[in-house]
């Protein structure tokens, strides 16, 4: 008897597929699309639990997609731009590029073990030439349709990692990877124009009804579109050509309860002021010290500094408000400055509180009768009411004032209404060496030159110096200075490198075909886009995502391509969580270390001391509890680890690695193997005609197929909508079945064939090499992965009855068509009703009930 040995069936199936190139995209094709993806990895040098779920869901679908009839596209590649491998470079002196490619080596080999179904001739590197020389020109397309600018602004400032950061990228007021306090600088930068596409970005998220509405929500905010106006104060006192100070309000019917004007520290007029005034200087370099993000200013105490400058009130003649420079004010929303008022804004409260300006209320809130006062405390009204103490805005909506207060504006010729967004523009330019080379050339004379067509790709210098010190590209001795293309004269290449978001923001697109002249070919892109189903970790809700719809949306403006949304279908995966421990130091401890003593307390192994449980956690290296995906394919074999991945919880949610779940799965699929060696030789031929026998199956041998068929229907469905636990879990149940059956006649052997083919069937897209063994052993020529899915028989599914004998003190008296799994009170009362049960009582209550659901009633009486 043959015993399931997955280290033996494994490579030897990854093998067959390799060679047979069964995962091969046929672009010739005549089968309905489907692009199915999960987000490329990183290549830090080993695969984790994460890239093991997220792979494993992806291949189910995949799997199933081609076996549902679909021409599947299922590519891999690696985001192999980025800092770690520079770091490695500055710690290890190895050489950024080697450091990835080994990784890359290591890590195809890891994913190769685990049986995913990739078409690998598609496979791409982004830090290779021939993948990000399309950036290049994709750039300078970008260039020329005014999709990139450079200008200066103020940047978020990495002190440890020395490079600029998107707002993105600032978690905390700490840089994400280094975690070091973000500093602003102002720097030339290169910048993406996303804001061009603001409103389809955000109108659009209501077409993709196959997303998380999580993610939606977080794009919908992070874009943040604000309706309102803008509206220009005179000012008295200010330099020349600065009295006209914009603000950007979404409350302009609160005009009358202004109070004060404030400004951003690095607003023109502020800087202007601070060239004569060393205190206010002080000030603007302290707001400097924070990082520019909303979410730092938003937590930072409120302060001010009080210009000696006054902003006239537009509609009350003789008012002047006071003009602050204010540290909560953000110089890149809006215009910079606002005026504020303190009865309708929690931040303009605190401020007017701390700086003792006057509070006037404007809204009565809806529900507050005239009579009452109108008193703010230390809470500011932000809700809806009555608009009051406001001139010709009384007695109006808020809604209403809104549009009258606009309209005023406009005829007196000082404001208009508009529409601001909270995102913005995206900064490229990072001061790295391991990213792509920005094609430009800085000429004293030309200004910014574009490298010209024929020189592209722009390379990185192979023979860089790596010590931590800034960027490399800056110290190279002879890479960056070039006769510039244009007048001929000494030039300098751009040394900063994109942000490593670029090369992930199109990647997806660049799977439908490696094309040398163009970033992929356009039929290509047409047909194969937008992707069916991506699947990745709901880290990248904002950034990934919303970069990746900005860029097709550009790239479609460049005529690229012809879709605008490159996702139609997102699932976000949870994270994978394991039990940890500490020990009475209150060190973590490794599970592996924890064992009980004789009175069944938690020891240490080797120490014998006591141990407490922790909570259950993210996987993590310092809490000790991290599982090796290797080290579980090698103890119980991919498809254990995949099953297991796709068991118990629903990907969305996190998921427990445990080993008792692990052993489980494996204990499983050792079971079905054993039951399809077992029935093998019994089973009729493979072609043979079953279908008189199978017609005349009954008893258990028809349960079996009603459960088979049901399973079809039901597991198919399980698996369009991700609900891949409930699959297992109804596969499992199946099993059981054919566990616990024995065949006997030849209708029960047919039974047990048409059973045992369309199990393997159905299990293939999750075990997939036991799948392709389970087959062979079951008599079958070809490839599992080329099977088609079994269709399940209608008139086996609609019957969800089965029949209950119903004894009358143990006399057989009625059989009842019930539905399965009846609890006892409905069986009862349906035996009650019944008339053949009711004539065996002769109008006596039974005594005594003995019910075994879906098998039998016995009623005493
Ligand atoms: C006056 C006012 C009165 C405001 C009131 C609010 C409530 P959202 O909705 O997030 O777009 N603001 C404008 N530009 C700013 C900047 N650069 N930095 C910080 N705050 C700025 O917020 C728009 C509101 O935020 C604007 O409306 C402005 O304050 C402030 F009862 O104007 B408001
Ligand atoms: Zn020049």
């Amino acid at each position: 008897m043959a015993r399931y040995n997955p280290k033996a069936i494994e490579p030897k199936w990854q093998q067959v597929w390799d060679e047979n190139g069964t995962f091969t995209t046929d672009e010739a094709s005549s089968k309905p699309k489907y692009y199915v993806l999960e987000m490329f990895p990183y290549p830090s040098g080993r695969i984790h639990i994460g890239h093991v779920r997220v792979y494993t869901l992806g291949d189910v679908t995949a799997r199933y997609r081609r076996a549902k009839g679909y021409n599947v596209l299922h590519p891999m590649g690696w985001d192999a731009f980025g800092m770690p491998a520079e770091n490695a470079a500055i710690e290890r002196g190895i050489h950024p590029g080697k450091w990835t490619y080994d990784n890359i080596a290591a890590m195809r080999g890891q994913l190769k073990s685990m049986g995913l179904s990739y078409d690998w001739n598609r496979e791409i590197f982004t830090c290779a030439p021939d993948y990000y020389v399309h950036e290049q020109r994709m750039f300078l397309k970008f260039l020329e349709a005014g999709l990139a600018y450079r200008k200066e602004s103020w940047v978020n400032w990495d002190p440890v990692d020395q490079t600029v950061l998107a707002n993105e990228q600032v978690i905390e007021g700490r840089g994400w990877r280094s975690g070091a306090l973000v500093e602003r600088r102002k720097l030339s930068q290169w910048f993406l124009k996303i804001t061009a596409f603001g409103d389809d970005l955000l109108d659009s998220l209501s077409t993709l009804d196959r997303w998380p509405d999580r993610v939606k929500t977080m794009q919908e905010r992070w874009i943040g579109r604000s309706e309102g106006a803008r509206l220009s104060f005179r000012l008295e006192g200010a330099p020349e050509g600065l009295d006209g100070l914009e603000v950007f309000t979404t409350r302009p019917d609160t005009l009358f309860g202004a109070a004060f004007c404030g400004i951003a520290p690095n607003h023109p007029l502020a800087e202007a002021l601070a060239a004569s005034d060393p205190e206010l200087a002080a000030f603007i370099e302290e707001c400097n010290r924070t990082g520019t993000s909303e979410e730092v200013l938003e937590k930072a105490e409120k302060k001010g500094y009080r210009l000696p400058v006054d902003a006239e009130h537009p509609f009350v003649p003789g008012l002047k408000l006071p003009v602050y420079v204010a540290n909560f004010v953000l110089m890149e929303y809006g215009s910079g400055a606002i005026f504020g008022c303190p009865a309708h804004d929690q931040r303009d409260l605190d401020f007017a509180r701390k700086y003792d300006l006057p509070v006037k209320p404007v809204v009565r809130p809806a529900g507050l009768d005239d009579a009452s006062p109108l008193e703010i405390g230390s809470e500011a009204l932000t809700g809806d009411g009555v608009i009051v103490n406001s001139g010709f805005l009384d007695g109006l909506s808020v809604a209403d004032a809104k549009r009258r207060a606009i309209e005023e504006l406009e005829k007196i010729g000082i404001g208009k209404g508009e529409t601001t967004f909270r995102l913005r523009d995206w900064g490229v330019s990072r001061q790295r060496y391991w990213g792509c080379p920005i094609p430009v050339i800085h000429c004293p004379d030309c200004g910014v030159v574009p490298v010209p067509e024929d020189q592209l790709p722009v390379t990185l210098p192979e023979d860089v110096v790596f010590d931590g010190q800034g960027n490399p590209l800056d110290r190279h001795p002879s890479w960056a200075h070039v006769d510039c293309p244009s007048c001929g004269r000494p030039a300098r290449r751009e040394t900063d490198t994109f942000d490593t978001f670029f090369e992930s923001s199109w990647y997806f697109a660049r799977y439908t075909g490696l094309t040398t002249d163009r970033p992929f070919p356009r039929e290509a892109a047409d047909k194969w886009m937008p992707v069916d189903q991506y699947i990745g970790g709901i880290e990248h809700a904002v950034l990934h995502l919303l970069y990746s719809r900005f860029f097709t949306r550009a790239m479609r403006e460049v005529g690229l391509l012809d879709v605008k949304e490159p996702f139609a279908g997102l699932l976000t995966q949870g994270m994978v969580v394991h039990e940890t421990y500490k020990d009475d130091q209150g060190r973590w401890v490794f599970p592996e270390e924890v064992t009980k003593d004789a009175d069944g307390q938690l020891v240490h192994v080797e120490t014998g001391r006591p141990v407490t449980r922790g909570r259950i956690e993210k996987m993590s290296k310092s809490k000790r509890n991290v599982v090796d995906p290797m080290a579980i394919i090698e103890a119980y074999g991919a498809d254990t680890a995949r099953l297991f991945m796709l068991s118990d919880s629903p990907p969305e949610r996190d998921l427990e690695w445990t080993d008792a779940g692990a052993e489980g799965a494996h204990r499983y699929l050792a079971r079905l193997y054993r039951l399809v060696d077992e029935w093998a030789a019994a089973l009729p031929a493979p072609g043979t005609d079953i279908g008189a026998d199978l017609a005349a199956a009954e008893g258990a041998a028809l349960e079996i197929r009603r459960k088979l068929h049901r399973t079809i229907r039901d597991l198919s469905e399980d698996l369009e909508r991700f609900h891949f636990n409930k699959g297992v879990a109804r596969l499992r149940e199946l099993s059981n079945a054919l566990f616990d059956f024995t065949p006997a006649s030849p209708a029960d052997a047919a039974v047990a064939r048409e059973a045992v083919d369309a199990i393997i069937r159905l299990i293939g897209p999750m075990t997939p090499h036991l799948g392709e063994e389970l087959w062979r052993m079951a008599g079958h020529d070809g490839l599992l992965a080329e099977q088609p899915w079994p269709d399940f028989d209608p008139t086996l599914v609609t019957v969800d009855t089965i029949t209950l004998p119903v004894q009358v003190n143990g006399k057989v008296r009625s059989k009842l068509d019930v539905a399965p799994d009846l609890d006892q009170d409905a069986a009862v009362e349906r035996a009650l009703a019944d008339h053949k049960v009711k004539t065996a009582l002769d109008g006596r209550t039974p005594r005594k009930v003995i019910y075994v659901p879906n098998r039998i009633l016995n009623l005493i009486g």
